[in-house]
């Protein structure tokens, strides 16, 4: 790690490296981390309002009962990807922890995530990745202080089957005995009403998806023309996934001189942005197990299926 480098820096040099390696797949990819930029995140805050996008609301009401249902007897609560922080509120006001712990790549993302709930536990962000965040939050607290873990909201659905295992599993190993996590997953419905949430009519989505080649532009110096590109929404069965992927409307070269090279694009062509998996209900219990974790109880939404699962280190 070069610790002297400035953060900006070593942030650019890693964006750059991760779209020359997605890029230079058969397939061509980019990381669906990097869709939340300031416009990309206000824009994935304008998706929550859509009215075929149920997901948000849909856990904001299994979160409103999970806070109901747990016990009170985590000290420290600390949350994966803060966002707005808005649907954490039902979960602080009823548990009453002495810190609230967001962990978020986004300044941004922490500032607003404190004007929402710096006032219900002492407020102690972090500004990382997860799993740097969760192991400086984890080595921050006093012996026999249980935690809380919160990734809310399916998340988790943005992994692919290994990464996810690898990923639970090492949660688990940053957390000790009598810790908890709640985790979300969005659940199968539907074709219809899945495609839908990814590609409503207003366009909104189309936008958030083809703002990543914008922030490309804006950060690495790349040339990409947005309008010769096509937002798709597919859902792959076998994968139990919705893709993402922006399509090419021509045959194309574009230039990304941060990342030192220029990319060629044939018509009909596309670059896979994101995938959001979606699960059986049954499927839950056995990722907690094979993630080292027993799994507890899971609050389901009735209107727009998505579980939120509590699991127990
Ligand atoms: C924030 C990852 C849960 O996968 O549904 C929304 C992101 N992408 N519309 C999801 C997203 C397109 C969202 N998550």
């Amino acid at each position: 790690m070069p610790g002297a480098q400035p953060v900006a820096a070593s942030a650019a040099a890693r964006f750059a490296a991760a779209v020359y390696a997605g890029l230079s797949k058969p397939q061509k990819e980019l990381p669906c981390e990097y869709l939340y930029d300031e416009l990309g995140s206000a824009l994935f805050e304008a998706i929550t309002m859509l009215p075929e996008y149920g997901l948000t609301r849909a856990d904001c009401r299994a979160v409103a009962k999970l806070a109901r249902d747990i016990s009170p007897s985590y000290a420290r609560i600390v949350e994966l990807g803060s966002g707005s922080g808005k649907k954490t509120r039902p979960i602080l006001e009823a548990l009453r922890p002495s810190v609230y712990t967001p962990i978020d790549v986004s300044p941004a993302a922490l500032a607003r995530c404190g004007a929402e709930l710096g006032a219900y536990a002492k407020f102690q962000p972090i500004c990382a990745r997860y799993l740097d965040g969760l192991c400086q939050a984890a080595m921050r607290r006093a012996p026999g202080e249980r935690l809380l873990l919160l990734f809310l909201g399916s998340t988790i659905g943005n992994f692919d089957p290994s990464a996810r295992a690898e990923f639970l599993a090492q949660l688990r190993g940053l957390l000790s005995p009598g810790d908890a996590l709640v985790i979300g997953f969005d659940l199968i419905k539907p074709v219809r009403a899945m495609l839908a949430a990814y590609d409503d009519p207003t366009g909104v989505t189309a936008a958030f998806n083809l703002n990543l080649l914008a922030r490309i532009n804006r950060e690495l110096g790349a040339a990409f023309k947005l309008r010769n590109f096509q937002h798709r929404a597919r859902y792959n069965r076998a994968e139990q996934r919705i893709e993402m992927h922006l399509r090419s409307r021509a045959d194309q070269s574009v230039e990304i001189p941060a990342a030192g090279f220029t990319c060629f694009l044939r018509r009909g062509e596309t670059i896979w942005t994101e995938s959001s998996h979606k699960f059986h209900p049954r499927q839950i219990p056995k990722m907690a197990r094979a993630a080292g974790f027993v799994h507890d109880r899971m609050w389901v939404d009735d209107c727009w299926p998505l579980a939120e699962s509590l699991w127990l280190a």
